[in-house]
């Protein structure tokens, strides 16, 4: 059947969309009833009757791969020097207060109108890293998995596609050292934490918008038996589910893990564990080079986080030799000092361009527009780490996109080969990200979600209640 023949309930004629090959012309977009693309026709002969056109050109949604959501409540709250030596230990502890704070309630109101927000840039995808599992006092809720199932519920109703990731959190330090007081709403072994995701599962199955995996916290809070049999028991109910972890975020957690273990973090995991493209290693910035190269082989995604990475002073991850070896990568917005995937690429070619003092530093001999080069690989490697279909503007892929304003000062009168640059690296004031489909769903119009002006008043309130 062509496509001129076919009849489709579900579908949108885009005059320029950004496919697999990059920017083709008069593509039909065509998805079922589930939220799933069919088809996807460039050269497309002239517009079909009754299908509608999408306002300006078209590109696949970016998937976030990392997110805490309770902490977008504290953004811009930790600016301000605490003591004379600031730094990411001491932004900690002022984390850990706010988190003792969380209700139910109000993780709910901050997850929602974050998702809202993040559709609005443009982040048709999340992978929650979730972490903080029991009431205040370290007690269980009546449903374990209460906080979670807030998170998940906020995602089904502002639209966004969910990677729903609990996270084990055992220890407070390398040597399996016991957990500090601050630290009790997140603790669990990983029974318990499997006992958790299943009521999780029970509640919200796996669907296409929804995909779950586990998330150990980072090397510092599990030990290797406790990493082991959390992975053969998720590999028991979801074979192959995604695993994230932090890896390698601290020169001072990379020296505790040298010392204890014996190897730098990322190489002490890649050793032992059959790391591939299921594993999301996030904050792989401190590698050495024959880590970089290990971890671009691997398969494994990095998870890049660049406006968090500089908000903590991190330090800089050598994205230059790591895309040299065929590396994958993805970003997330993590602390939530900003949402905006464009803010994420920017930042991570800037970082590269200030410490080479050069520019278009990751562009490459086949990819010489640097924002084509990032926007591309990052939506391939996120949805890697999302374990679900999306990233692409293919058959098979969910129905996710975002329309360009045909009109922005980003792109017009730009060349098609010039309208990612524009829209990564230059600012006008309102995004170019006009409309936003999730699902084949149109949850952004006009630069609105349709439940805004309600999340943000229900945000407002539960801030009074987290700041007062
Ligand atoms: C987190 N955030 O779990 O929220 C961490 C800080 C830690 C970032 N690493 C806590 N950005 O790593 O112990
Ligand atoms: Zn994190």
């Amino acid at each position: 059947m062509t496509e001129s023949t076919r009849t489709s309930k579900h579908a949108l004629f885009a005059d320029y969309a950004w496919l697999p090959d990059g920017w083709r012309r008069n593509v039909l977009l065509e998805w079922d009833a589930d939220g799933t693309l069919t088809h996807v026709t460039p050269d497309a002969s002239a517009r079909m009757a009754g299908v509608p056109r999408a306002a300006g050109p078209v590109l696949p949604g970016m998937p976030n791969l990392h997110s805490h959501a309770f902490q977008r409540a504290m953004a811009g709250l930790t600016e301000y020097r605490a003591n004379a030596t600031d730094n990411f230990w001491s932004w900690r502890d002022l984390m850990y207060r706010f988190a003792a704070k969380i209700t139910p309630q109000g993780l709910a109101a901050v997850a929602q109108w974050l998702y809202i927000e993040m559709l609005k840039a443009g982040y048709t995808s999340v992978c929650e890293f979730h972490y903080v599992h029991h009431m205040p006092d370290g007690n269980r809720y009546a449903n374990a998995a209460e906080l979670a199932g807030q998170v998940v519920e906020a995602a089904r109703t502002s639209g966004i596609g969910m990677t729903m990731l609990p996270v084990l959190y055992q220890y407070s330090g390398f040597g399996a050292r016991a957990p500090n007081a601050d630290q009790r709403r997140f603790i669990n072994t990983p029974e318990s934490l499997l006992d958790l995701l299943g009521k999780l599962r029970d509640a919200y199955p796996e669907s296409a918008a929804r995909r779950y995996g586990v998330a150990p916290h980072s090397l510092r809070a599990v030990s290797e038996t406790s990493l082991r049999s959390l992975l053969d028991g998720l590999d028991q109910d979801l074979p192959g589910a995604p695993v994230h972890i932090h890896i390698a975020e601290q020169t001072a957690e990379v020296d505790a893990c040298l010392e204890i273990e014996g190897a730098r973090p990322v190489q002490w995991l890649l050793d032992r564990f059959a790391v591939d493209s299921r594993w999301c290693l996030v904050h792989a910035t401190h590698v050495d080079a024959q880590e970089t190269r290990d971890l671009a082989k691997s398969g494994a995604v990095a998870g890049l986080c660049l406006t968090t990475e500089a908000n903590l002073g991190d330090g800089i991850f050598p994205a230059h030799t790591y895309l040299d070896e065929q590396g994958r990568f993805g970003v997330g917005s993590d602390s939530h000092i900003g949402v905006d995937w464009r803010a994420e690429l920017r930042l991570l070619e800037y970082g590269q361009r200030l410490v080479r003092r050069q520019r278009n530093v990751l562009a490459s001999a086949e990819a010489p527009f640097v924002a084509d080069r990032l926007f591309g690989a990052a939506l391939d490697g996120g949805a890697h780490a999302t374990g679900r279909a999306v990233g692409a503007l293919r058959a098979g892929q969910r129905a996710d996109w975002l329309v360009l304003d045909a009109e922005h000062a980003s792109i017009a009168e730009h060349a098609p080969d010039a309208w990612l640059s524009g829209v990564v690296f230059c600012e006008h004031g309102e995004t170019p990200i006009r409309d936003v489909y999730t699902g084949g769903v149109k949850v952004v119009d006009n630069r609105r979600h349709r439940d805004e002006e309600r999340a943000y008043a229900q945000y407002r309130v539960a801030l009074a209640e987290l700041l007062r």
